[in-house]
């Protein structure tokens, strides 16, 4: 556990003495698209249909707009703090060329957001870039989802799959998601046809969650390790990209390498960290813009 002690006040909770939260690394560093930075210094985020506020002060966290109840019911599994991040990192700087990465993003921790959402969201991320995956989303939920409102502004959750399959492809189009909205339609017909999909896909070992999301239309093998990554708690997974693959470039592998042989590589290397180590990658890369 990564924290203290949990304790109540009328807007929120707080929780004390928080180990490997970083507001900047967990909210920048490339796992989620729906929290934004307010005015403040806070974030403000939307996930399972709800508004919440975070900031951090000193070693408290502070969540706004919830109880304890549903802090126990929801964000403590949500933003992962039931896992002793110290022992990752610990077991993943052996490593000195990863250590490196690690120090940089120490305030990393993966969030288990929402298969749904997830799915849909790293379809629209593949050959895209991430403030245009953040806009298309963000209309996606406007048009689709259901209104929240917190401190006099609205927000809107990411639409279920029963709300986002009355969408045409051409309406989906007009939501910025370009050549994706054929893929998203196909989707969304496919797991609104068999009830539990995405549960029976995520209650697979890695391997055979992996091989099932690439059945998925607009799916190939880093946009289904996006997914099991940060929405079904597959650790194993090493999703490459440009940034991942100029950073294990730029460390261990020789240029030119095929992306699956840089993800055999690295799961091979990494194991059951793999997921972690390539969070630290990504954001190590992405925030110095390094270059092979
Ligand atoms: O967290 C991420 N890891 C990896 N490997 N790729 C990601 C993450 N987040 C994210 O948006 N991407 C993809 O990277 C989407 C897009 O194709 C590209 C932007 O750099």
């Amino acid at each position: 556990m990564d924290f203290e002690k949990l304790e109540s006040f009328d807007k929120g909770v707080k929780i004390i003495n928080v180990k490997n939260f970083e507001l900047y690394d967990v909210f920048e560093c490339g796992q989620c698209f729906r929290w934004e930075k307010s005015e403040s210094g806070s974030y403000i985020g939307v996930a399972f249909g709800k508004v919440i506020e975070v900031n951090k002060i000193d070693n408290d966290l502070f969540i706004y707009n919830t109880n304890e109840e549903q802090f126990n019911n929801l964000w403590l599994d949500y933003f992962d703090l039931n896992r002793n991040y110290d022992e990752i990192k610990n077991s993943l700087s052996s490593d000195p060329i990863l250590k490196e990465a690690i120090d940089f993003g120490a305030g990393i921790r993966l969030l288990k957001q929402e298969p749904f959402e997830m799915l849909i969201s790293f379809i629209i991320s593949s050959n895209n870039r991430i403030p245009m995956i953040r806009r298309a989303i963000n209309k996606i939920s406007e048009k689709y989802g259901k209104e929240i409102k917190y401190k006099e502004k609205v927000y809107y959750g990411f639409p279920s799959v029963t709300e986002l399959s009355k969408a045409t492809i051409e309406e989906l189009e007009s939501c910025s998601v370009g050549f994706r909205a054929k893929y998203i339609k196909n989707t969304c017909e496919a797991v609104n046809n068999e009830k539990g999909l995405l549960n029976n896909i995520k209650s697979c070992d890695d391997d055979n969650c992996h091989e099932k999301l690439l059945d998925f239309m607009g799916v190939g093998p880093k946009v289904a390790d996006c997914i099991m990554l940060f929405s079904m708690a597959k650790y194993s997974a090493f999703p490459v990209d440009v940034w991942v693959k100029r950073a294990m470039m730029h460390f261990y592998v020789a240029p030119d390498v095929s992306l699956k042989k840089i993800r055999d590589f690295g799961r091979n290397k990494f194991g059951s960290l793999s997921g972690f180590a390539q969070q630290y990658l990504f954001f190590y890369a992405r925030e110095n813009d390094i270059k092979i």
